[in-house]
């Protein structure tokens, strides 16, 4: 037996989102997803959309007591921009969404864990988009601001712990870049701008959070989809595109939320091709104040980069980020083939050395991290359990890493593994299975898989044995 051991309070818990486990029930407006099915159900996997939920919304208590079986101590949701607030101009706050809200805030606090809450979680309200262009307005960004600050005078009296976005780099690819989110535009200079906003409007709600949090131990960050780029080879060019590839999707918005600016490196190319944000001097000063607390890191797989294959001439859109870099599948590596991602669990040390390195050793956590497999039930043992022994050495090969990177002195100070329990995923809809409990979502039966068995251990001793996975052989 090899113990490997963690911090005394880390946080070992789950995330999860509003959007992908509530439901549609009772809501006030549509978000770009409940849109994008009702007009195009073909985009969801098996014709399944936002409709058939997990069902949060009344199953609450439930689920809640299941992440407490699971050991959860804690749990990260998100607050719907489209449920909570019923007038977007003015930022009225819906009074059955308040009390639901409320009602899950302290369940989870009841059942000893601590709820970490974040705001947008790709869920802008589609109406925000026909009328205004979503993110690429300002005034967006100030409506978001209004809903942040209901969100935290209603409840910074007993949520410390709080997050503007999850992943705001896949909104701009998703929705301005590559086409897996509505609105479904292929545009750069448009998704620049969106990337921009975005962060202003992450800033600008840390300032108001600064203005009416009501707790001392509140804090606020970002939740970043950091994804190392590996270069493909040792070549100048290859060399080249990894580093761009890296200011694009992950210095962009950890330079400006951690340091206060954008990259110089990224300002410059972006002006020189002629396509860089509108900004004002006075956003800029707010980027610079609302720095983050701390961060949320979510990581999934590394990406591998070259150098593109195909001369920009050759793209018919005017500019693309795609003409510096190319990420591509490398062979012969393991892979998550239901979900098409390479894993290699050391791309989170790399994560923790940079974070370290060039970030301060600011606060972070592994924010999401997880593993999406297709038809679970074929793990089904006789005793009921599904025996998601894969999901199990997931964890433990990027614990593994996470413990390393402590010991040489990371400031990691939580793991949270996607998903507590099974739930609705964008396009994917209920193609691949992340949680530790199963859901039947026609039967509404949630049970315990092995890994929420394990998680329990894990929690339970801030500890695990090592000693079966290969690398520690
Ligand atoms: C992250 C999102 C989550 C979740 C997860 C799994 O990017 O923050 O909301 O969906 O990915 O990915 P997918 O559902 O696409 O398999």
């Amino acid at each position: 037996m090899t113990l490997l051991e963690f911090p005394q309070n880390f946080w070992w818990g789950a995330a999860t989102s509003g959007p992908q486990t509530e439901g549609r029930f009772h809501k006030t407006h549509d978000n770009i997803f409940d849109y994008d099915f009702d007009h195009f159900p073909d985009h969801y996997w098996g014709g399944i959309g936002p409709d058939t939920a997990s069902n949060f919304y009344n199953d609450y208590q439930t689920d809640i007591a299941l992440m407490k079986a699971a050991g959860l101590s804690s749990v990260r949701t998100s607050i719907q921009w489209t449920r909570l607030i019923d007038d977007l101009e003015t930022g009225t706050v819906n009074a059955d969404a308040a009390r639901f809200y409320n009602a899950v805030i302290d369940e989870f606090i009841a059942n000893g864990i601590k709820p970490v809450i974040n705001l947008h979680h790709f869920d802008i309200p589609v109406s925000l988009v026909h009328k205004y262009g979503g993110w690429e307005s300002k005034h967006v960004v100030d409506l978001f601001v209004k809903f942040a600050q209901a969100s935290f005078t209603l409840f910074s009296d007993r949520v410390t712990d709080w997050f503007t976005h999850n992943e705001p780099m896949v909104v701009v690819e998703g929705g301005y870049l590559y086409q897996f989110h509505y609105p479904d535009i292929i545009d750069g200079k448009r998704a620049v701008q969106v990337a921009y906003n975005l962060q202003l409007a992450s800033s600008k709600a840390i300032a108001a959070f600064r203005q009416v949090n009501q707790n001392p131990d509140g804090k606020i960050g970002i939740i970043l989809n950091l994804t190392p780029n590996y270069p493909a080879s040792a070549s100048p060019e290859d060399q080249a595109a990894a580093t761009f590839a890296d200011l694009w999707q992950n210095r962009l918005f950890l330079d400006a939320s951690v340091k206060g600016a954008f990259a110089a490196e990224l300002v410059d190319v972006l002006t020189n091709d002629d396509v860089l944000w509108a900004s004002t001097a006075e956003e800029l000063a707010i980027i610079q104040k609302n720095t983050v607390d701390y961060l949320g890191v979510n990581f999934y797989h590394p990406n591998r980069a070259q150098a593109p294959k195909y001369a920009p001439d050759s793209l018919a859109i005017d500019w693309l980020p795609d003409k510096y870099f190319e990420v591509f599948d490398k062979r012969g590596v393991r892979m998550n083939a239901d979900r098409g991602w390479e894993i290699y669990p050391k791309a989170l040390y790399d994560i923790a050395k940079n974070i370290q390195e060039n970030y301060g050793n600011i606060a972070w956590f592994v924010s999401e991290n997880g593993m999406g497999v297709a038809r679970e039930d074929r793990y089904l043992g006789e005793d009921g359990i599904i025996q998601d022994d894969y999901r199990i050495r997931f964890i433990k090969e990027h614990l593994y890493y996470v413990h390393k990177a402590i010991a040489e002195g990371a400031n990691c100070f939580g793991y949270h593994l996607w998903t507590p329990i099974d739930c609705f995923s964008w396009r994917n809809s209920y193609k691949n299975r992340y949680g530790l409990i199963a859901v039947d979502v026609h039967r509404q039966d949630k049970t315990l898989k092995k890994s929420a068995h394990f998680f329990k251990a894990l929690s339970a001793s801030s500890s695990f044995d090592i000693s079966d996975i290969e690398m520690a052989k």
